[in-house]
């Protein structure tokens, strides 16, 4: 069972029959240009208490309901435990907190669990975080990539039914400018600390394939919007800073671009990606909708004025041009074609519609925001935005 089955479940249009979901799921499978099939049964999952991690268990655990899925999460800052407090009470989810680079622990757990599957999400993921502080990505993206692999080399000691699936970033490819596409044999050229890391991290999980034959598999996916999110980065940020009216930073001109994928659609490739893709094989994933951030942040600003019953324009004026993110990479844009090719998986959501889910979800969630908001993110937020919204380079 896939997560496609779930979106039969819950889509009226497919319920119908307007799509027959037996014969949709069958012709999927026939159309897929791969011959590998793994079905995951214990499952390694690390950072699952993060942005995508939880979206991803949260749906993983409803659509293998016969496999069983251990998280470590060290709950760092950007780890919330209590996202995935519904899982906790049946016997297919365990929660452990520790560290990805403890080879100790990391070892104990794959000797008591026997995992077949090792889903690796957990990273410090903020660029702006990395610019601060580097060495903490290289300890926990590299070395902490580098354990996981070392520990799933001994324990599978050649075994072919196994997957590692390192969940990684456009942003290992670097910086494009107005035209062309990445694609999954584009030259890697990281300029943050944190691309830097995570193309360390996917240098190691393609070395271990080579050279000890490691079954691993690796997506590349673009920036991820939902539920869930940690309001440091760009979507949460604006959403919480309009409710409030506080300033809404955006750095530069707000002319670099993004490519903006729903958080549900990557759970869903990811789950395509790893039961079918052929070890040694990367994937881009994109959401296939490419804004500029002043045009995400327009956008975002409508939608909680219509959800508030605002005026129309009213957050606007909030839109304050600060100091550019050193290095900041001008354009990232994937070609999806080899994972809609081989893998017949291409984004579902629209991202208008998917931005109103989002501010819906935030708006009902307020509780969820101030338990995140802890004071780190306070102090976080002094640091990386006061000198840049007391000193504006320019105003709407
Ligand atoms: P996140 O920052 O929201 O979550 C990271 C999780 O990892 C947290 O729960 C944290 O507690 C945990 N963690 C951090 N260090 C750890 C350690 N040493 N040991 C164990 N757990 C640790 O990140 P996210 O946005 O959910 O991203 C997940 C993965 O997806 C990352 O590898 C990231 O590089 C990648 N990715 C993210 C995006 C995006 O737009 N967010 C896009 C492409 C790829
Ligand atoms: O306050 C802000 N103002 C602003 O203009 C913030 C936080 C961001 N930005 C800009 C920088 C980027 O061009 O918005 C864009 C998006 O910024 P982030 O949300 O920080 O994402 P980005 O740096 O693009 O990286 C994200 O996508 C790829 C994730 O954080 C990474 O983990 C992922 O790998």
């Amino acid at each position: 069972m896939d997560f496609l089955y779930l979106e039969l479940q819950r889509c009226p249009t497919l319920q119908r029959g307007l799509i027959p979901a037996r014969d949709s799921r069958q012709g999927r499978r026939k159309r897929l240009a791969t011959t590998a099939h793994h079905y995951p049964r214990s499952v390694l999952v690390t950072g699952g208490a993060g942005f995508i991690g939880s979206n991803y268990l949260l749906q993983a655990v409803k659509a293998h309901p016969e496999t069983r899925f251990v998280n470590l999460d060290a709950l760092t800052y950007a780890g919330q435990r209590e996202n995935l407090a519904a899982l906790e009470a049946g016997s297919a989810y365990t929660f452990v907190q520790g560290d990805i680079a403890d080879l100790d622990l990391v070892t104990a757990l794959s000797e008591e669990h026997a995992f077949d599957t090792v889903l690796h999400f957990a990273a410090e993921s903020h660029v702006d975080r990395s610019i601060l502080d580097p060495l903490a990505f290289v300890r926990t993206n590299v070395m902490g990539t580098a354990t996981l692999l070392e520990c799933a080399r001994r324990a599978w000691n050649g075994r072919t039914d196994v997957r590692f699936h390192h969940i990684s970033t456009d942003e290992v490819f670097g910086s494009l400018g107005p035209e062309g596409l990445f694609r999954e044999d584009t030259a890697y050229d990281p300029r943050s600390p944190y691309s830097a890391s995570k193309a360390g991290a996917d240098h190691l999980v393609r070395a271990y394939h080579e050279t000890y034959g490691l079954p691993i598999v690796i997506s590349n996916a673009s920036n991820n919007y939902g539920p869930f999110q940690y309001p440091e980065k760009l979507i949460p940020l604006v959403i919480q800073n309009a409710v409030a009216g506080a300033p809404v930073p955006v750095y530069g001109k707000g002319d670099n671009v993004r490519d903006w994928l729903h958080v549900g659609d990557h759970c869903s490739a990811i789950d395509r990606i790893l039961q079918y893709a052929e070890p040694g094989s990367t994937y881009l994933v994109g959401g296939g909708e490419e804004r500029s951030n002043l045009e995400i942040v327009r956008l975002l600003l409508k939608l909680v004025d219509q959800a508030l019953d605002r005026p129309e324009g009213t957050s606007l004026k909030l839109i304050q041009f600060v100091t550019d993110r050193p290095g900041h990479d001008f354009r990232y844009a994937l070609d999806g074609s080899k994972l809609a090719t081989d893998l017949d998986w291409t984004p579902s959501r629209n991202l208008e519609e998917g931005l109103r889910e989002t501010v819906a979800w935030y708006l009902a969630n307020g509780t969820w925001m101030e338990q995140t908001r802890n004071r780190s993110y306070d102090e976080y937020y002094e640091t990386q935005y006061r000198d840049r919204i007391d000193n504006p380079t320019e105003t709407t």
